[in-house]
């Protein structure tokens, strides 16, 4: 199996950068992928932000079943956490994280207005990459001000966003600096969340389909239409590669690209609703 880590050095300006404006903000939004709600809590960020008022936006709900959603909030609720489940690009959503904004904060504002002072709230948005910081913060604000895409790192500075009532600071995902966890670690790869520049991806997709066919092999048999998923994964990414024409020149079986496609579906939710942890 293989170790996969990523830290390059701007997560490390990063964590700096966000060191330095937490003292300017009044809250954060902790930003969690549904898929993996575990292992996208980064804890060198929990640390920093321990004592700071943190909302925990469980981020791309749509991807996981309702009532994986309503679990996972109602774990985390349990873990004296506050949390929302919100799906950013759905526009329905954008009055939970508002309404999770301002309760979160509430007292804050209480004690502004009671001190005569008018200035918008400060909200710092952090998290690992991917998670869809920037989207979030485009849903609150009404607009594209933050730029957003589908790999990891698409934020490097960090950026202001305001509207009269909320000041919104966009910042680089960033991950642990080191991984004890390498299934959690995996789990950050299969949603795209490390940069597949430096993993190799049929390996991957070869482990993703090793923990997929454990825990939803129908999803699985389904979406490649596979004979049976009980079957080694290595055997199920053959099957893939033939039915799909994954070949190489030679008709050697094309694994590199076999594992792109199977990846690319699982992130864009074509498996299926699928949780991790
Ligand atoms: N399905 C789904 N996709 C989402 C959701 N929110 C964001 N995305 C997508 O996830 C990808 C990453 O979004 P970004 O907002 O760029 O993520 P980020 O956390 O700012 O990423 P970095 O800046 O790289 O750390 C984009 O392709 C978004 O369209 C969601 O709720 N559901
Ligand atoms: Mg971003």
């Amino acid at each position: 199996m293989q170790h996969l880590q990523w830290f390059p050095g701007h997560m490390t300006a990063a964590m700096r950068m966000m060191e330095e404006n937490l003292k300017a903000v009044d809250g954060v939004l902790a930003v969690l992928d549904a898929r993996a709600a575990k292992a996208s809590v980064n804890a060198k960020l929990e640390n920093l932000f321990k004592d700071k008022k943190v909302l925990y936006v469980l981020n791309k709900c749509d991807l996981i079943s309702p009532e994986d959603a309503r679990k996972t909030v109602k774990r985390l609720k349990e873990e004296g956490k506050v949390a929302v489940a919100v799906c950013a690009t759905d526009k329905r959503t954008v009055d939970m994280l508002y309404d999770g904004i301002f309760g979160l904060l509430k007292e804050k504002t209480a004690r502004y207005r009671a001190k005569g002072i008018a200035r918008p709230l400060r909200v710092m948005v952090a998290g690992i990459p991917n998670t869809g910081k920037s989207t979030i913060i485009n849903a609150i604000v009404g607009g594209k001000k933050a730029v957003t895409g589908d790999k990891a790192g698409v934020t490097r500075g960090k950026q202001w966003v305001r509207i009269k009532e909320l000041e919104l600071l966009d910042t680089p995902g960033t991950m642990p600096p080191a991984f004890e966890n390498q299934t959690y670690a995996r789990h950050l790869a299969y949603i795209g969340s490390m940069n597949d520049a430096n993993i190799d991806v049929a390996e991957l997709a070869f482990e993703f389909i090793s923990e997929i066919k454990e825990t939803y092999p129908d999803a699985l048999k389904r979406k490649y239409g596979l004979s049976d998923a009980t079957l080694p994964a290595n055997e199920i990414m053959d099957e893939i590669c033939a039915r799909r024409g994954f070949l190489l020149k030679g008709g050697e079986l094309d694994y590199e690209r076999c594992g792109k496609a199977v990846l690319d579906d699982f992130r864009k939710g074509r498996i299926g609703l699928i949780k991790l942890d």
